[in-house]
């Protein structure tokens, strides 16, 4: 019997650091599990990896809702799972603690927080049956804390506590886990920030060389093409504009 061929699961796979890094794992000729909420963006991205050959099975799916979760998860029996890259986050608002809309805070907490948990839960028993990879994307946001950014830190942080109480309470499964921590990514990422005012986000961006989702992607890479004894903990990759959070070198325009 031919054994089955293997996956990498991708969330927000539909635009920014999940769609570049299911572009990279195609080239490497991975076949691909894409999620994301938007079908007419995964159905464009799976047109355009046609051509590397690779199977390509979309999920679209809204994260937040728990019961789709478990059931994409359950019925995932016949793809077997090399990797998992927990992607999907985002920043609301950029605003001082106590003057931040409920909203923004609940919608970190839901996507950043509660959804990426489910997926780090729901993939551990298909992950343990592979000795597979889990990659999870934090952010430098969660090693440091800046202003008017606590409640997004704060939920980055939790990302990198669960990244080492992973690889602690997972010991001796085979599963690697691994966090990447980029520092600014040229992507929607500051567009959904700033509640799509896309001047503001520009700026974030302005005067210097950021990082481009395809950095970030290619760090992903590195980490799943080690061998399986080789586990890369943790890759924190920033502009060499950025130091910080908020330290970075703009060139005047
Ligand atoms: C993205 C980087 O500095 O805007 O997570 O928090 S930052």
């Amino acid at each position: 019997m031919e054994p089955m061929e293997s996956y990498v699961l991708i969330t927000g796979a539909s635009s920014g650091i999940g769609r570049a890094t299911a572009v990279r794992l195609a080239k490497e000729k991975k076949n691909l599990i894409l999620v994301a909420r938007r079908q007419e963006k995964l159905s464009a991205l799976e047109k355009e990896l046609k051509p590397e050959g690779v199977k390509v099975v979309l999920r679209p799916l809204d994260l937040l809702d728990r019961k789709a979760l478990e059931k994409m998860f359950n019925e995932l029996k016949e793809f077997p799972l090399e990797a998992v890259i927990n992607n999907a986050g985002k920043a609301l608002g950029r605003d001082p603690l106590d003057k931040a809309s409920d909203e923004d805070l609940q919608g970190m907490i839901d996507l950043n927080i509660s959804a990426f948990l489910r997926v780090v839960l729901l993939s551990i028993p298909h992950l343990k049956k592979t000795q597979g990879h889990l990659v999870n994307i934090g952010s430098i946001a969660g090693l440091e804390i800046y202003e008017n950014g606590a409640t997004y830190c704060g939920t980055k942080h939790f990302v990198h506590a669960i990244n080492q109480g992973a690889r602690i309470d997972l010991l001796g499964s085979g599963i690697r886990v691994t966090e990447i921590n980029p520092g600014n990514v040229d992507t929607e990422f500051s567009v959904v920030r700033y509640h799509g005012d896309t001047e503001k986000a520009k700026k974030v961006y302005q005067g210097y060389e950021p990082l481009h989702a395809e950095d970030v992607a290619e760090a992903i890479w590195y980490a799943l093409s080690r061998p399986k004894h080789v586990n890369i903990q943790q890759i924190v990759i920033v502009p060499t504009a950025q130091t910080t959070t908020g330290k970075i070198a703009r060139k005047e325009s």
